[in-house]
């Protein structure tokens, strides 16, 4: 017990110790953008890896990882292998991990899920939680206002234009991904917060397709919250994962529940 009670402390705000603990549960994260020149956001996954998820039943990783990823070639650089070992340092003590693609690693391919010991979910994919329904997705294509990206996502998502970017050499690929990368800040600018939310008719049309799951999980639009919505009957509770830019944060799941959870800031 003590165990626990000093990793909550370490990593909540919160000083409600009753809230559910990682211990025997579901954690849930996404958008973390893990990146070489931003060591202290990579460090502090780490801990949170070894201290917190350690007691986790799973770990869902519900896309954008990684800043970007060029292509599963790209493993050997020190931050990447420091990654892959923890997650496998993770799974051997019985942690199962799940990753999911998000806008900025859907390249992550067999290579890094067989070294990170890592399984790859399909988006969106529907879990069981505690007897009910979760769906999990990274949350772009739910962004359906935001039309100059979904043209670009139809583009990058299939697989022959894919195959044909992996053909080129990996640092033409980082130079290619750089520059669509200044291009994206800069059209975000200009882009409205509405806009560039999820619509609200995409995501009914999504929980209507799964049967009205109880919970949906989602990230990338770095908004952190919890929606109620009432479809046709049905209750179902929309979870936004926050981004790890300032401060790292997780959805902890048990039998009593979802708890959002922050760590210190980093
Ligand atoms: O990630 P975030 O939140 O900052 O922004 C997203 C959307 N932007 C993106 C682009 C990624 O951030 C960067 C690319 C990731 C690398 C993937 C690797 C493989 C692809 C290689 C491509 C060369 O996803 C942003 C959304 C925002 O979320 C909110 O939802 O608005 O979308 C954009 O800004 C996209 C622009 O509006 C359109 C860009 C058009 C680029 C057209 C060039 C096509 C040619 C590609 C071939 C080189
Ligand atoms: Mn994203």
């Amino acid at each position: 017990m003590k165990k626990v009670r000093d990793n909550l402390a370490y990593n909540c705000l919160s000083p409600d110790l009753n809230t559910p603990s990682a211990l025997d549960s579901y954690l849930f994260i996404a958008d973390l953008h893990l990146c070489a020149s931003r060591p202290h956001i990579t460090t502090a996954f780490l801990h949170f890896l070894k201290n917190t998820a350690i007691n986790a039943k799973s770990l869902y990783i519900l896309g954008d990882l990684f800043e970007y990823w060029a292509g599963d070639d790209d493993m050997d650089n020190v931050h990447h292998q420091s990654i892959i070992i923890a997650f496998r340092t993770l799974a051997n003590h019985g942690v199962k991990i799940y990753f999911m693609h998000g806008n900025r690693d859907f390249l992550i391919a067999k290579g890094f899920c067989q070294s990170a010991q890592v399984t790859l979910l399909q988006d969106p994919t529907l879990i069981n939680l505690y007897e009910k329904k979760a769906l999990l997705s990274h949350g772009d294509a739910l962004c359906t206002d935001d039309v100059a990206y979904q043209n670009f996502r139809l583009q990058v998502r299939n697989p022959a234009w894919q195959s044909e970017f992996l053909n080129h050499p990996l640092l033409s690929r980082q130079h290619q991904i750089e520059t669509i990368r200044a291009r994206s800040e800069q059209e975000k600018s200009q882009k409205s917060m509405q806009i560039m939310d999820v619509n609200q008719e995409a995501v009914e049309a999504l929980l209507k397709s799964y049967d009205y799951p109880e919970l949906l999980i989602h990230g990338h639009t770095h908004r952190p919250d919890t929606h109620q919505i009432q479809l046709n009957g049905h209750t179902i509770t929309r979870w936004v994962l926050g981004d790890w830019y300032e401060q790292g944060s997780y959805l902890a799941c048990n039998h009593t529940g979802c708890q959002s959870m922050r760590l210190k800031e980093i």
